[in-house]
C-alpha cells in the first residue's frame, strides 16, 4: 500500500512530512505535523530529522530551510507557489525606507525570502497585530498584504500603517453573494473568516481569525453550525477536531497551487528527493533574522 511506503521511506530517511492545513486531507491524513506557517517553522526547528518534507506552497518551504539550514528540506511539488509572495518588490520597500526614516517593514510570511531579506519582521495571521502592537516605530509598510495590512491597521490604530496592495486571489475576489446565500440556507451558522479576505466579506462575519484562530473559535463557540471563510483544505482539521459540529464551505474557496499535491507525488519525493529546497546564502542570512524575530515575538498568541 502507498501509505505503508510512505511510513516506511519516512523511517528510512529520517525524513518528517509537514503539511499545511490547506493542502489535501489525504496529505494531511500522513502528515507527522499539521498547521499554520508559523508552526511548522517552530516545530521544525525542534525536529531530529535528516529531511524534512514539506507540503505547502514554496515560501513555506524557504522559511523552513532558512530556519534550518542543516536539513534538507524537499518540497512535494515545487510549482506549488503562492502568487501574493510575489507581489511586492525591493524597489518599493526600497522607496518607503527613502521616505520615512523610523520605519519598520513588516513582512507577512506569503513572500520570497528575498523580500523577507530586506525586512524588519515576518508575520503571520495569527501574530500580526501582537507582533505590530509591540515595535517600537511609529511607521509600518505593512507588505504585501493590503487586507491583512487594513485588518491590523484597524486593531492598532496607534501605528501609522501604510498598505502595500498586495493580495490573496482566492480569499479576495470571493463572492459575497456566495456567503448570503449560505448565510440564508443556514441562518444558524456562524461566519469565521480569514483577514485575508476584504473587508466586504469580514463585514458579515462573527469572528475574524488566522487558519489556527478559526479551528480554535469552532472549539470556543457553543454554535454548532459554522460557515468558513477561507481555503476549504482546513476541512481536515475542524472535522477531525469537532466531529459533532457541521461546517460549510464556498465550493470556490480552493487554492490551485495548495492542490497540486499529492499522495503520489509525495512518494515520488521521498524516493527521488529531487525537489530540494536551495536558498541563497547571503539572502537566506538576511532573511532569518525577520524570521527569528517573528518567532521570539509571535510565540504567545
Ligand atoms: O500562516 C499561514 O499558515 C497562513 C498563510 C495562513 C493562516 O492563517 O494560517
Ligand atoms: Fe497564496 Fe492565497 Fe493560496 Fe494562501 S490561499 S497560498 S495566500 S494563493
Amino acid at each position: 500500500m502507498m501509505k505503508d511506503r510512505i511510513n516506511e521511506l519516512k523511517r528510512q530517511e529520517n525524513a518528517a512530512i509537514l503539511a499545511h492545513y490547506y493542502v489535501d486531507k489525504d496529505i494531511q491524513a500522513l502528515a507527522d505535523y499539521t498547521g499554520d506557517s508559523f508552526y511548522l517553522a517552530e516545530v521544525a526547528s525542534k525536529l531530529k530529522v535528516d529531511c524534512l518534507i514539506v507540503a505547502g506552497v514554496y515560501f513555506m518551504g524557504e522559511s523552513i530551510k532558512i530556519l534550518n539550514p542543516e536539513k534538507q528540506v524537499y518540497m512535494i511539488e515545487t510549482e506549488a507557489d503562492c502568487p501574493m509572495a510575489h507581489m511586492v518588490t525591493v524597489a518599493d520597500i526600497m522607496k518607503m525606507r527613502e521616505a520615512y526614516e523610523d520605519l519598520s517593514v513588516v513582512c507577512y510570511v506569503n513572500s520570497t525570502a528575498e523580500i523577507k531579506a530586506h525586512s524588519d519582521v515576518c508575520v503571520t495571521s495569527s501574530n500580526a497585530v501582537q507582533i505590530v502592537q509591540g515595535l517600537k516605530e511609529k511607521n509600518i509598510y505593512f507588505i504585501p498584504d493590503e487586507n491583512l495590512g487594513a485588518y491590523v491597521k484597524k486593531q492598532v490604530p496607534n501605528k501609522h500603517i501604510i498598505l502595500h496592495s498586495g493580495y490573496c486571489p482566492v480569499h479576495h475576489y470571493i463572492s459575497t453573494q456566495a456567503l448570503e446565500d449560505l448565510k440564508a440556507a443556514h441562518p444558524k451558522a456562524k461566519v469565521l473568516a480569514h483577514p485575508e479576505c476584504p473587508q466586504r466579506i469580514l463585514d458579515l462575519a462573527d469572528f475574524v481569525g488566522s487558519t489556527k484562530g478559526i479551528i480554535h473559535q469552532a472549539g470556543e463557540d457553543s454554535a454548532e453550525e459554522f460557515i468558513i471563510m477561507t481555503e476549504s483544505g482546513i476541512s481536515y482539521a475542524l472535522e477531525s477536531t469537532y466531529p459533532n459540529k457541521t461546517f460549510y464551505y464556498l465550493e470556490e474557496f480552493v487554492c490551485q497551487d495548495m492542490k497540486k499535491q499529492n499522495r503520489e507525488k509525495l512518494l515520488a519525493c521521498l524516493e527521488n528527493r529531487d525537489h530540494e529546497v536551495i536558498v541563497d546564502e547571503g539572502i537566506a542570512r538576511a532573511a532569518l533574522k525577520p524570521l527569528e524575530k517573528m518567532l521570539l515575538l509571535g510565540g504567545k498568541s
